[in-house]
């Protein structure tokens, strides 16, 4: 359904399971984000495969030297996946290389996190790992639900930049609130692959989220 912010975080490694979720839920999203699970469990052609039913973003959270992420973006941009993210801690000269050399798909950067362990080191740095992703000229960003005084920063910080933001249901935040405070696009993982029936789960997430 288009009009949708929700973005399924599809964690889980079987190929089988995985796109009979993505498939039972896809009228309710606008993306599929998949992660090391899925691509380890199933092979990197499962972001071919997933495709076709709704846009991927690739959430490998990349974090290499340059040269590196071109070797890394080539393999990805074979399967014709929307987005791919990496970390802005790497620095602008990577995170420039990467979106130069991607132009086949969107970037995006994560600038602060959505676990408790994130305000060890990167959410006091948030300020300046936005900076790194604004010169790098990234498409998104990616920013916590979790933490709505952080989401509406960045928000603030960057008015244009599409954010999306995981840490609601599983991880305790309201998703509602995460959209309140500036994301574009909430990423639900377990509380839509775990529940009793996916499809409800996220026509009911969509409900709330319009
Ligand atoms: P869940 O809704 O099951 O908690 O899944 C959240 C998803 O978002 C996972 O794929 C996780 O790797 C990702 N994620 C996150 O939870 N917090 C972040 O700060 C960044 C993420 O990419």
């Amino acid at each position: 359904m288009s009009g949708s912010r929700i973005i399924l975080a599809l964690d889980i490694p079987e190929r089988e399971k995985a796109l009979e979720i993505a498939q039972a839920v896809s009228p309710y999203i606008s993306y599929i984000k998949i992660n090391w699970p899925l691509v380890l469990g199933a092979g990197a052609d499962i972001i071919r495969d997933l495709g076709k039913i709704k846009p991927v973003i690739c959430d490998l959270k990349l974090a290499d030297i340059p040269n590196t992420l071109r070797l890394i973006a080539d393999e990805i941009s074979k399967r014709s996946p929307f987005g791919v993210i990496a970390h802005a801690f790497v620095g602008s000269d990577c995170l420039k290389e990467l979106v130069a050399y991607s132009s086949r798909m969107k970037v995006f950067a994560v600038v602060a996190m959505s676990h408790p362990g994130s305000s060890d080191i990167m959410d006091s740095q948030m300020d300046r790992l936005i900076d790194i992703a604004r010169l790098s000229g990234v498409y998104g960003v990616v920013a916590p639900a979790n933490k709505p005084g952080l989401l509406s920063r960045v928000r603030k910080m960057m008015p244009q930049t599409v954010i999306i933001s995981p840490g609601s249901g599983a991880q305790g935040g309201d998703p509602l609130a995460g959209i309140k405070a500036g994301a574009d696009f909430i990423i639900v993982g377990r509380s839509l692959y775990d529940a009793a029936d996916p499809r409800e789960a996220a026509r009911q997430l969509l409900t709330v989220t319009s």
